[in-house]
């Protein structure tokens, strides 16, 4: 059995909208009110799976959720006259952002040998809290081979958890034994602490995880209070290397030595605050890269074409590519529709180490499926949307048809 990375992307969904919910994500609250244009968002999302699939020769995807969501508007009492931010909450295609679909343990970090998926609850926003049952059908579809995936419902809505976001793993191998690092944050900011540290500990003992192969550290409060609402805003991992802003952690030092203590290999590659600052990593989205590993076994990073605008960050890349590091290669990709949101390269994928083969081939994409996203989305899906549009008669019809659209392309009418 060959364990291979894949990435999970979400397909961005035809009810795309800038609607400003999320609390302590700047871009979110700056682009409020916007039009989007979902066809773009989404074609540059299936471009971005393109792109990595010739560079991997493997690439996932997951559905967009049903909306609007009917049955979260009874909840709220939906007449009409409710705040803004309600009244846009069943419309939020934020699934997109799969990084906080789950927390995923691969076979050869549990006590089982399975690969563990821990569905997140995402409690802390309204317009993503109703995610997680849709999303829990969907993984249960794609993973279903119970010899080879435990997928598990979410941790009590006491703790929040906002999955993958705030969960790095490090290893020799994707294959091989792996570290796992869950980043928590304190609440008592101005901005709210989405993930709980003990949802991150409920998890890492339900995954069956060696306690010895697990480290919690506290996320630097001045970084949420930045904007960066999840630690894979400021930092990420793949297999030995840890690319991370100087402030990431709210103790440096303490984080990298509990990480080398129990994966003494650690390579960290820190970005100090004196070549990009904080503010500037965030805006734009440096670290929310997909680093990879290519099968020539060197290492990339994807990051969002705002960083090649930006002279610190860019001089930093090229900077950095020069030297002898282990990244040799930085990749600028357009996914401005999802930046505006909040969401760069590394929130639209979630990583799901596992032998292709025991995965639902209906989630797996090749050249021919990603034509046939591409032209049911360029067929389907709104041009625009401005925010006078939600609850229109017209657009709710055009969105819930077209997401069905691709479901019967795809064979997977089930999750309709
Ligand atoms: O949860 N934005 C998302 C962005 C998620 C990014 N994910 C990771 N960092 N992994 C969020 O804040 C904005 C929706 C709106 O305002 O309409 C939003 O939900």
């Amino acid at each position: 059995m060959t364990l291979t990375e894949i990435n999970f992307d979400g397909i961005v969904g035809p009810s795309h909208n800038y609607a400003g919910l999320s609390l302590g994500n700047i871009a979110s609250a700056s682009h409020k009110g916007d039009p989007s244009y979902p066809r773009d968002a989404a074609l540059q999302g299936v471009a971005k799976m393109r792109g990595n699939l010739e560079r991997l020769g493997v690439q996932g995807f997951l559905l967009p959720l049903p909306r609007p969501n009917h049955a979260l508007a009874e909840r709220l009492a939906y007449d009409g006259t409710e705040a803004p931010a309600l009244r846009a909450a069943p419309w939020s295609a934020s699934s997109m952002w799969t990084a906080n679909a789950a927390t995923v343990s691969p076979a050869p970090d549990t006590k089982d040998g399975k690969c563990h998926l821990t569905v997140a609850n995402l409690v802390t926003m309204l317009h993503r809290a109703q995610e997680w049952p849709d999303t829990l059908r969907q993984l249960e579809l794609a993973f279903s081979d119970a010899a080879h995936f435990a997928v598990h419902g979410p941790v009590p809505v006491t703790f929040g958890d906002e999955g993958a976001a705030n969960h790095m793993r490090l290893c020799e191998g994707h294959g091989s034994e792996g570290v796992e690092v869950f980043v928590y944050g304190r609440p008592g900011g101005r901005f709210p602490a989405r993930q709980h540290e003990q949802a991150s500990r409920l998890i890492a003992r339900a995954h069956g995880l060696d306690p010895d192969k697990c480290v919690f550290i506290e996320q630097n409060p001045a970084a949420i209070e930045a904007g960066a609402f999840h630690n894979d805003v400021v930092s990420v991992a793949n297999e030995r290397v840890l690319f991370t802003h100087e402030e990431a952690f709210a103790d440096r030092e303490g984080a990298y030595d509990a990480i080398r203590a129990a994966f003494p290999a650690l390579e960290v590659v820190e970005v100090p605050s004196s070549a990009v600052s904080l503010g500037e990593a965030i805006r734009t989205y440096l670290f929310n890269a997909q680093l990879l590993t290519l099968p020539s076994g060197e290492m990339v990073l994807i990051v969002p074409t705002e960083c090649r605008e930006s002279e610190s960050v860019w001089g930093w890349c090229e900077q950095m590519m020069a030297s002898n590091g282990p990244i040799r290669e930085v990749i600028p990709v357009d996914v401005r529709q999802s930046m505006a949101n909040g969401g760069g390269p590394a929130c639209l994928r979630l990583r799901v180490v596992c032998d292709p083969a025991t995965v639902d081939p209906r989630f797996l994409l090749d050249e021919a499926k990603a034509d046939t996203l591409e032209s049911f989305i360029g067929d389907t899906w709104p041009e625009q949307i401005d925010p006078g549009d939600l609850w229109s008669e017209t657009l709710t019809k055009s969105v819930v048809a077209a997401r069905e659209a691709l479901l019967g392309a795809l064979d997977l009418r089930d999750l309709i």
